[in-house]
């Protein structure tokens, strides 16, 4: 449009898009005039908040259902229009149901196996109050406590029912399905009846519960918005689309969680009614590709969690090093550069696992390739780093330089890129300037992609380079037209348009990478790789960072909501740049979000270009002390991070949890985080404050802090004011639990393998306490492969004054895993009800015998005990 204008009109347009961008760009800003709003997008403005005339509501014709052999119900619906759709039902175990709304010849994208790897068969069912207006479905196995009921309408409606109780419906009256060459979108709304809160539609900056954005007036809140998007300097407290993408809704209350997912990547507009108490409601406004829609019953937060991961598949274990502190900067220049980072950490005593080379590592952000003039020698510098027994990671981008010198290129060229609908690959700017993108959609690209990642193809490249960061995967374009992104129009396999796979391109990107690390390490290593852009089911194959954060208290805040929420949406392995990417942080700042980011999984201290170098040596000396002190926190706890890993792939629980997630009545604390049920880590999010508001669940429960010398007791139930000073941030120990920390402090996690741990017991006050711990190699896939690891759970026995240890399964030869200390935490109450705490350290000896004597690793039989006596 501007271009056709050669008035002084048009030069002043010009000027004033010129301008913001200039504007956005010296701000750090994200820039809104390139990330558009609902009103700017022709089918979120067409489909919102309009009422569908009652001729175009679609109505069940319920009496002519049938079902297949498989047992999926197909039930036909028409409008008055004569428009005839197909809603298909499959009554799924695990509480899990599956609703499509169809065109009798659909054309729509399905995405098949690519995020949901649960081999889905619907249950054979009953029916049931079978009439004119309505029909129930339920499964035969009675173990299956829901319902299924369709009401013919129009509109027809869907209630999805869990122990008699209607949880979420499917609303048809605002069902819209275009189906013409100009448009394919499709809007539905569900309502969750009974819950009153809303939570979920990762990835936002936002609180964890949805806020309402309904109402479509100037001052609403645009609808939250899943596309994928390179939201560099982005807004906090925002329903603009960020990195990734999971179209899942928690409905919540107090006596019980329901879900929906819509399995669906292209590009969407979610309407939230939350203000709406009783039954809030979500409405979706889809571009494309198909209506298969998730309802999952729950009926708690865990059994949603459970069930979205049976779905969607699970983490692996990380290797230990992962869990440790990742130090990385937009960029290190320079091998000369990466090595003083690396001698000036160890020299200042701060514990770290992994340094990363960001892209200025590369030949002209040639991938695969490195920069002949500042890292002439990558084998002489990852030998280096191998030495102090730490790893890299680097970055890698899925744009390919177009450059026939190429070699990354030249393999590609032919048939590996995103085509235009002529055959052309599609072409456009990126870091190295003009750039295909590999099309991850065709098995042998993606094959070819991962062969890159081998040891003789990726030249300088050693086992030290033991984890890969895929960056700028949405894909990020530089082309302010497209929303700096691909087209939706670019073809994937030679017909697919990109629109319909935009939300998992991140996801297929980091397939390939995950394939190229097993294939390089023949299987034997677990793979670590860092994501930008992703989508449900991206657990499986990586580790997630927010994206291009600021320094800023409400950036801070944010990533606690987010990592809490992608924890239940199954991406566990999630954390924010530390202190912020874009601008500086104060030293107030800095320090908090450090201590605040002890908690969430992944952890690592990033920054822009164009901000100050602010590796932990280069702060103050006080600022230094905190610091060192806030990571040797981190590393005493990663045997709870590395044992709560454990479980998540085995049953999908999430590592961090909202206090909700544990404790269903209690409302929203943001700032508050469980580490598994018994670490309360508080994030402090003010400057400049002495105390902050804790709320400490369950009222039959205590909490021990631990992080100062106060040892003060709180009880569960009640909201109150601690104390904080600069040097640390709260956090409580959970009275009943036993908590396995490796507590000498070391300049590593891989450098702590063999350290004995130190046991603390925080009894409750019937003198009770339990915990876990798993052991294995730390590195292979043996714990899958070969079952050899170590569980084992603890009891504390007050009438033996004793620790009961068995095995709960795992074969463990071979592992050691020694105790060297053991901490006994009692309650104390007083003639007044105050509650202290009492402290006992067993240490080195216990009843004469060295502590340190104690192996747990060799196996006990089942049902055999270990008891060692205080
Ligand atoms: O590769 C450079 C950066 C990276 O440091 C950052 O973490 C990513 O989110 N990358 C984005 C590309 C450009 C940033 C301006």
């Amino acid at each position: 449009m501007v271009r056709g204008l050669t008035s002084s009109w048009g030069i002043m347009i010009r000027f004033f898009v010129f301008f913001a961008l200039i504007s956005a760009i010296l701000a750090q800003t994200i820039d809104k005039n390139v990330f558009k709003n609902c009103s700017r997008i022709d089918f979120c403005t067409r489909l919102r908040n309009t009422d569908v005339d009652e001729k175009l509501k679609y109505s069940a014709d319920i009496k002519s259902y049938n079902s297949t052999k498989a047992n999926i119900i197909v039930i036909p619906l028409k409008n008055g229009n004569g428009n005839k759709l197909n809603l298909v039902l499959s009554l799924l175990k695990g509480n899990k149901i599956r609703a499509k709304v169809q065109e009798h010849q659909s054309k729509r994208f399905e995405l098949g196996d690519i995020v949901i790897i649960e081999k889905l068969k619907a249950l054979p069912f009953k029916t049931s109050h079978i009439g004119d207006k309505v029909i129930s479905f339920y499964p035969e196995d009675e173990s299956y406590p829901y319902e299924v009921q369709v009401l013919a309408g129009p509109p027809f409606t869907v209630q999805f029912i869990y122990n008699k109780q209607v949880v979420v419906i499917l609303d048809a009256d605002k069902l819209v399905m275009e189906n013409s060459d100009a448009s394919e979108a499709f809007t539905f709304k569900v309502d969750f009846p009974g819950s009153t809160r809303l939570y979920g539609l990762l990835d936002h900056a936002y609180k964890m519960s949805l806020g309402k954005t309904n109402n479509g007036s100037d001052n609403s809140m645009d609808p939250f918005r899943l596309r994928n998007s390179d939201s560099w300097a982005y807004e906090a407290n925002s329903p603009m689309a960020l990195y990734g993408a999971r179209p899942v809704i928690f409905g919540h209350s107090k006596e019980k969680t329901s879900a929906i997912f819509l399995h669906n990547a292209a590009e969407q507009w979610i309407d939230v009614n939350s203000e709406d108490t009783e039954q809030p409601s979500a409405y979706f406004m889809v571009e494309r590709a198909a209506f298969d829609l998730f309802v999952l019953l729950g009926p708690t937060p865990k059994d949603i969690v459970r069930q979205f991961t049976t779905l969607t598949g699970r983490a692996h274990l990380p290797q230990i090093w992962a869990l440790g502190y990742h130090q990385c900067r937009f960029s290190y220049k320079s091998q000369d550069d990466v090595k003083e980072v690396v001698a000036l950490l160890d020299k200042n005593n701060f514990p770290w696992d992994a340094i990363y080379l960001d892209g200025d590592h590369t030949d002209g952000y040639r991938w695969f390739h490195w920069n002949s003039t500042t890292y002439t020698d990558p084998v002489e510098m990852l030998n280096n780093i191998s030495a102090t027994g730490r790893v890299a990671v680097s970055i890698s981008d899925p744009h390919i330089k177009v450059e026939d010198s190429y070699d990354v290129y030249i393999g590609a060229k032919e048939k590996y890129f995103t085509k235009w609908k002529n055959g052309s690959n599609y072409e456009a700017n990126c870091w190295p300037d003009l750039s295909s993108w590999i099309d991850f959609m065709i098995p042998k690209a993606s094959d070819y992609y991962a062969s890159w990642y081998s040891y003789k193809k990726f030249n300088g490249s050693t086992p030290a380079l033991a984890g890969i960061w895929n960056d700028m995967n949405e894909p990020a374009v530089f082309d302010d037209n497209t929303e700096k992104t691909m087209p939706f129009d670019v073809l994937h396999a030679g017909k697919i348009p990109h629109g319909d796979i935009h939300n998992i391109y991140g996801l297929t990107q980091t397939r390939a990478t995950h394939k190229g690390l097993m294939d390089r390490d023949e299987g034997k290593k677990r793979p670590f790789i860092l994501t930008r852009s992703h989508f449900a089911g991206s657990q499986r194959y990586a580790a997630m960072w927010t994206g291009d954060n600021s320094a800023s208290w409400e950036h801070f805040a944010n990533s606690y909501s987010e990592c809490m929420t992608a924890n239940l949406m199954g991406m566990v392995f999630c954390g924010a740049d530390i202190g912020g990417f874009i601008k500086d942080p104060s030293m107030e700042l800095l320090q908090r979000w450090y201590q605040g980011a002890v908690w969430l999984p992944f952890f690592r201290g990033h920054s822009s270009r164009e901000s100050k170098r602010r590796e932990p040596y280069l702060l103050p000396k006080e600022v230094q002390t905190v610091l060192r002190n806030t990571l040797r926190l981190r590393y005493r706890h990663v045997p709870v991070f590395y044992t709560l890993f454990y479980e998540h792939t085995r049953t999908g629980d999430p590592i961090i949890r909202p206090l909700y997630y544990q404790y269903p009545e209690i409302e929203d604390m943001d700032t508050q985080v469980l580490v598994g049920t018994d670490i309360m880590g508080v994030a402090v999010t003010q400057p400049n404050v002495s105390s902050v508001e804790v709320y400490f669940p369950d009222k039959n429960s205590h909490w021990y802090r631990i992080d100062d010398d106060s040892a003060a007791i709180s009880v569960g139930g009640i909201k109150k004011k601690v104390d904080v000073n600069i040097t640390t941030s709260p956090v409580f120990y959970r009275a009943g639990s036993i908590i396995f920390r490796k507590d000498i402090p070391r300049k590593s996690a891989v450098a702590a393998i063999d350290d004995p741990f130190a046991v603390y017991v925080n009894l409750d006050q019937n003198n009770e306490a339990s915990g876990r711990l798993y052991v294995d190699d730390y590195y292979s896939f043996n714990y899958t492969d070969k079952n050899n690891y170590l569980y084992v759970s603890f009891t504390y026995d007050n009438d033996l004054h004793a620790l009961r240890m068995s095995t709960i399964d795992g074969d463990n030869t071979g592992l050691n895993a020694l105790i060297e200390q053991i901490v006994i935490n009692r309650l104390k109450v007083s003639d007044e009800g105050i509650f202290t705490s009492h402290q006992v350290i067993f240490d080195k000896t216990y009843d004469g015998i060295p502590l340190s004597g104690i192996n747990i690793g060799p196996s006990l039989n089942e049902n055999e005990e270990l008891i060692i006596k205080l």
